[in-house]
């Protein structure tokens, strides 16, 4: 079907302007899309950076300002692949001028930059969806069928840890990852806001209150001389740069109706490459999750008799399975990128109003109360009792 194409703007060109470059390309090719989609302008910070990813990333266009490309009548999405800094400027801009918005998550560096972002998509038309792209994997959107249908009951124990490691070696160089006037807080906003996304997503009720401790492991990096994945290669000898956000989080959650949660999320849990993991306890059932075996969900029916009860792996690749159908025969098994060809499809049906915007910028403005409370949580050391005989 040919219809009037969605007309996208990307800025940013890092990790995710990659990822959702891939995803926006593929998405009509595996999806029954109800508009066409346009790659029309990409827009970075420097002229020649810009023009070769554009280039290799299958852009039309490239451009350096922001602000240009959103006055543009010929633009209709602004995709927003920057780090946390930029997101409130670009997404209240955007919504202003009529055009739906896709942001990376978390949605801002601060609550106050949230509050104002969830107030102008509120008084906005437009779709404005945030990138908590772990909702569209396969196993934790058949998790929450599971849970909406009742499966596990009332929810009692959430156990959530996003453990990655790519930070564990003290002699990695500094990136924007690390400074807080860019990324607005460390481990805590970039892997564990995702965490209690899907916490909060998947129960169906809200954080209402957090006890917290942060850390920084490693006080200062060396500067870095070339990009390779997250990290890259220090200058020798180089500079050192302070690290002004935390490694590793750690808190206890109360959910509203009663459920208690234990979040950890780190980027030095060696060995550990992409854990994002969850388990779920219910009255009568439990699920279970580890990203790095994304195919499989862990359930557990406490309804069997005893003599049948356990966890059974479930491989969650059936056409019959959230978004499984669309991609390869039984069992063959999806990846990372999947998840973003996932969230431009739910985009795109969303800008169409075949489909929920979801996850909204209030359901990202939840995360970032969550995040906010944390961080007030850790910094009040009163509240952390020492154990007799430390100091
Ligand atoms: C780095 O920790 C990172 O790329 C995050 O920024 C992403 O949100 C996560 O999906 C994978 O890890």
């Amino acid at each position: 079907m040919t219809t009037t194409p969605l007309r996208i703007a990307m800025i940013g060109t890092g990790f995710m302007g990659r990822m959702h470059s891939h995803a926006w390309r593929t998405a009509p090719r595996f999806f029954d899309l109800p508009r066409d989609i346009e790659l029309v302008t990409l827009v970075g910070r420097t002229a020649a950076a810009t023009a070769r990813a554009a280039t290799e990333l299958g852009w039309q266009e490239h451009s350096t300002n922001w602000r240009d490309v959103i006055a543009r009548d010929d633009i209709d999405v602004i995709d927003i692949c920057t780090p946390g800094d930029t997101h409130a400027d670009i997404a209240i801009a955007a919504l202003a001028a009529g055009k739906h918005v896709l942001c990376e998550k978390p949605l801002a560096n601060s609550l106050a930059e949230a509050e104002a972002m969830a107030a102008a998509a509120t008084d906005s038309d437009a779709v404005a969806m945030c990138g908590f792209s772990y909702r569209r994997t396969p196993a934790l959107a058949f998790a929450r069928e599971l849970i909406r249908e009742g499966r596990l009951g009332r929810i009692r124990h959430v156990r959530a840890q996003y453990l990655q490691d790519w930070l564990s070696d003290p002699a990695a160089p500094y990136t924007w990852r690390l400074d807080r006037d860019r990324a607005g807080s460390g481990a805590l906003g970039d892997i564990g806001a995702h965490s209690i996304d899907t916490a909060q997503w998947l129960v169906g009720d809200e954080i209402a209150g957090v006890s917290a401790t942060l850390q920084t492991f490693v006080a200062s990096r060396p500067v870095m001389e070339s990009q390779q994945g997250l990290g890259g290669i220090a200058v020798a000898d180089a500079e050192r740069m302070p690290v002004t956000v935390d490694d590793a989080a750690a808190f206890t959650a109360r959910f509203r109706a009663g459920a208690l949660g234990v979040f950890e999320a780190t980027r030095m849990a060696t060995g550990r490459r992409n854990a994002n993991r969850i388990e779920i306890n219910g009255e009568r059932g439990a699920i279970a999750f580890d990203f790095e075996r994304m195919n499989e969900l862990e359930f557990f029916d406490a309804t069997l008799p005893n003599s049948e009860q356990g966890f059974r792996r479930i491989q969650v690749t059936d056409s019959d399975h959230p978004y499984a159908g669309a991609w390869w025969p039984v069992g063959h098994g999806l990846g990372y990128e999947h998840l973003f060809t996932h969230q431009a499809v739910d985009f795109v049906r969303a800008v169409a109003g075949e489909a929920e915007t979801e996850p909204t910028f209030d359901d990202a403005l939840a995360v970032q109360r969550v995040l906010a409370a944390v961080e007030k949580s850790a910094a009040d050391d009163s509240r952390f009792t020492l154990v007799e005989g430390s100091n």
